[in-house]
């Protein structure tokens, strides 16, 4: 038994993109788990109670999106999460994507769509200039390493595309400048003509979210 529990938001859908581009067996679960009704019941599965999470028979409850996307390439028995001699450039663009890329771009996603999304408060704008900045600087180093390549390892795709531009089917949203790296944009380009990437939730029982109000 494999079970994903997801949501549409950032982290959840790279494990759904992710399992779907695996086509792993897993069972599709939308979850709510900051709902009070249903808060008990995750926090057995994940004590900070955040999706995804994957159950499996006969193993702890997973969290953690890229421990989820390691775990369903070890069952299926691929190499998008890389073995060998691969694995050091993966871990290094995981690595790189937690602390400058995504972080930044969450940065801003945070303040621009999640904030206003769900009615907590005005953008903060040392905090969305932050972000911008760490974004721009990211955007350009990465912009720099894909100009010439379709994919970040050298042998191409891999799990690290997927973590990497997690942020960007909803740039349009956060207003991430996006255009002005066009290498960044072209590679998203690229993930965007997988199925799985373009909508993980075709054919999922998983209510859009709710709509960001205009400011
Ligand atoms: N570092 C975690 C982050 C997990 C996380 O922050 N999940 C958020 C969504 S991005 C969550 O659980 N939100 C509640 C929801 O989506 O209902 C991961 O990579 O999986």
């Amino acid at each position: 038994m494999l079970r994903l529990h997801f949501s549409r938001n950032v982290n959840p859908r790279l494990a759904v993109a992710a399992s779907r581009y695996l086509k792993a067996p897993v069972e599709y679960c939308f979850a709510a788990p900051f709902d009070p009704a249903h808060s008990e019941r995750f926090r057995k599965l994940n004590p900070s109670l955040r999706i995804p999470i994957l159950e499996e028979e006969g193993r702890a409850p997973l969290w953690e999106a890229d421990a989820i996307a390691c775990r369903l390439s070890q069952i299926m028995g691929s190499a998008f999460w890389r073995s060998g001699g691969g694995l050091p450039d993966l871990i290094r663009w995981l690595s790189w994507g937690h602390n400058y890329f995504v972080r930044a771009a969450d940065l801003v996603h945070w303040e621009r769509v999640t904030r206003q999304r769900y009615g907590l408060g005005p953008i903060r704008p040392d905090f969305l200039a932050e972000g911008l900045a760490g974004f721009s600087e990211a955007a350009a180093q990465l912009n720099g390493h894909l100009h010439g390549r379709d994919f970040l390892l050298d042998d191409g795709l891999s799990y690290a595309d997927f973590r990497v531009a997690s942020v960007l089917p909803h740039a349009d949203l956060a207003d991430l400048p996006l255009a002005d790296y066009p290498a960044v944009k072209a590679c998203h380009d690229r993930l965007l003509t997988l199925p799985a990437w373009a909508d993980p939730f075709e054919g999922l029982d998983a209510p859009q979210l709710p709509d960001v109000p205009k400011i």
